[in-house]
């Protein structure tokens, strides 16, 4: 049984997509794409610290009780004068959703727990259609509720979901209530500690699709690994008739195929090409793309391209590559908050181009569709994360089943996207044997559902003497050597970093995936000051020269793009819960390390012009 995704009536067993079907309740593919109504907007809360509209006073969910009702999903309103209920959606105040509550509340900055958000829409359900009710995004756990029946729960705070509500939905006025709970846990995916806020809530779009009784569920079109001239792929239907023609065109690039599907709803795609333009930084062209079967149609717009890795070299559609990228979280410092739409993802990805990044890592775990179709369309690589993170509970197996999840959850999302080169599977993850064992089993995961792309870890370094060195049996089933190094900051300082030099025993790719230092935006001092910017622009200096001297080394994403709010940052006059790490500052100023930086790949583009 799955502890991430339940529905009442069954159950997914995991990893269902690698074995070539479709995971339970999983959303359909390229849902923008699909006859929708919006649910966004202004929706009702009511805080709940002691979970009382889930609980009876006995420590009973009231979902699970015979009656399935008492909980705060009812909506009830008192019957007559003398009826006592004890909350009210109405009168009660509201969220902007998409938004986490965090930073629409001045009493919810710090909250960790539920808060039960409730909607009304209207509903004109039609005989002969399929409707889901979609998730972008709930952090932590949500229970979902339809007009008072559950309709199940998800846990991951980062990956879409969704129900599937045929014959549930009323003909006019609907209630969907959601409890959110995002209290941290050891056994969760991320654990207790992080560097980043834990958001709560409702932070991407909620959307009601509506398909026909056979329907397109999924789809993957990509060029085949390592190969220019050949489209490969499957389309994967579902509902009444499975069995149908499947009829697959870019008329761009003048190319069609059709075929069958079997009757599991399956049919494998394959296009020989001639010429494409081919998407890269350069020249992110996307070829728009339908697929029609069963009296289900469903348009796209795709990028093919080819990425491996050849001894220390990426090769991007055969050619050899640098990557000049920077880290980011899922955050506008402006809110501050969760990234609320395309404006907010558009203005990060532009601070990102005007260093003249050719690459991003959305850290610490999956950003939103709409951000890496952003990427797509404004040309940047995407190094794409779980939120795998420091100390994970290694041995539970249902912890391991939860990152499987999530990682599946994000590769059936993004499959289709150019701008996605590699996956990657955690971040900073200490060394030991039931460590090793969880991380393979996650490579073999991410490598099973998709090989045409490089699989990742941001690793952690060692140092004997002065060298610093990689040794983490990890790198073996990577295709990068990929690590994090604080050298001048929580290691040495500006004044003798440079005694240190990187020894990285890979005959890989090398990824600097962070390094960095906390500046103060506006603060001023000499280049042995901490906290401020001309210590920060010291230390990339001497960075530069220290990872110029690796022989590998092919690209790198410093820590961090912008500050970020953190729970544990709590210096009141530095920091104030910010993680000053930015090359941006809170309020969207350039620090002096930016302009070094876009020096230094001003100088790395020509380089590999
Ligand atoms: C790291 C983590 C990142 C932190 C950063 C820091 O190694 O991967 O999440 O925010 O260091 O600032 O300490």
């Amino acid at each position: 049984p799955s502890p991430q995704h339940e529905t009442p009536q069954d159950q997914a067993p995991q990893n269902q997509a690698s074995q070539n079907q479709p995971l339970q309740n999983q959303p359909l593919q390229n849902i923008y794409g699909r006859t929708h109504q919006n649910l966004d907007g202004r929706w009702h809360y009511i805080v709940d610290p002691y979970e009382t509209g889930y609980y009876d006073y006995r420590r009973k969910p009231y979902d699970e009780s015979e009656k399935g009702s008492g909980g705060y999903y009812d909506d009830r309103q008192p019957k007559d004068k003398g009826d006592i209920v004890e909350y009210s959606f109405d009168g009660s105040p509201t969220l902007a959703i998409p938004g986490d509550w965090n930073s629409q509340d001045a009493k919810l900055e710090f909250y960790e727990g539920t808060v039960w958000m409730r909607q009304k829409f209207d509903a004109a359900p039609k005989d002969g259609k399929r409707y889901f009710l979609y998730f972008g995004a709930v952090n932590y756990e949500a229970h979902v509720y339809l007009n008072g029946k559950k309709l199940g729960s998800h846990k991951g705070g980062f990956t879409p979901f969704q129900f599937d509500v045929t014959g549930k939905l009323a003909a006019g006025s609907n209630t969907v209530v959601v409890k959110a709970d995002n209290k941290r846990h050891q056994d969760e995916i991320p654990t207790v500690s992080t560097d980043w806020w834990n958001y709560g809530g409702i932070t991407r779009d909620v959307l009601l699709a509506e398909v026909p009784a056979t329907y397109i569920a999924d789809y993957k079109v990509q060029l085949a690994k390592g190969d220019a001239r050949r489209i490969e792929g499957y389309v994967q239907l579902d509902g009444a008739r499975k069995q149908q023609e499947v009829t697959v065109t870019i008329p761009e690039a003048n190319l069609s195929a059709k075929v069958r599907t079997d009757a599991n709803g399956r049919a494998t795609i394959r296009i020989p090409v001639k010429a494409l333009r081919y998407w890269s930084p350069e020249d992110p062209k996307l070829y728009g793309l339908t697929i029609a079967a069963g009296g289900d149609k469903v348009s796209d717009r795709i990028g093919f391209r080819t990425i491996e890795t050849r001894g220390r070299d990426i090769l991007l559609n055969g050619k050899s590559t640098f990557w000049r990228g920077v880290s980011l979280h899922d955050e506008n410092p402006l809110i501050p908050g969760r990234l609320r739409g395309s404006g907010d993802m558009r203005m990060l990805l532009q601070w990102a181009k005007d260093m003249n990044c050719n690459y991003v890592r959305l850290a610490h775990y999956p950003h939103s569709e709409e951000m890496i179709r952003l990427a797509d369309e404004m040309g940047l690589m995407v190094w794409a994360e779980v939120p795998v993170y420091w100390t994970i509970s290694w041995q539970n197996p249902a912890t391991l089943q939860n990152a499987q999840q999530q990682l599946t959850e994000l590769v059936v999302r993004d499959k289709n996207r150019a701008s996605v080169v590699v996956w990657s599977i955690g971040n900073e993850t200490p060394v030991s044997e039931p460590r090793n064992a969880f991380m393979f089993k996650l490579a073999d995961t991410v490598r099973a559902l998709d090989d045409t792309r490089l699989v990742g870890a941001a690793l952690e370094v060692h140092r004997k003497g002065n060298e610093v060195t990689v040794e983490d049996p990890l790198a073996d089933k990577l295709d990068l050597a990929s690590f994090n190094e604080y050298a001048g900051w929580y290691w040495a300082s500006n004044k003798d970093m440079l005694d240190f030099h990187f020894n990285i025993p890979y005959d890989k790719p090398v990824m600097i995936t962070e390094f960095g230092a906390d500046a103060l935006g506006g603060f001023h001092g000499d280049a042995d000051t901490r906290w401020s910017e001309e210590y920060q622009d010291q230390l990339y200096k001497n960075q530069f020269k220290m990872l110029e001297a690796i022989p590998g080394l092919r690209g790198m994403t410093p820590w961090v793009l912008v500050d970020f709010r953190s729970p544990r940052r709590p210096h009141p006059y530095f920091q104030d819960f910010w993680n000053r790490k930015g090359l941006i500052s809170q309020t969207g100023k350039r620090k002096q390390a930016f302009h070094t930086l876009k020096a230094y790949y001003d100088k790395k583009q020509q380089q590999y012009q």
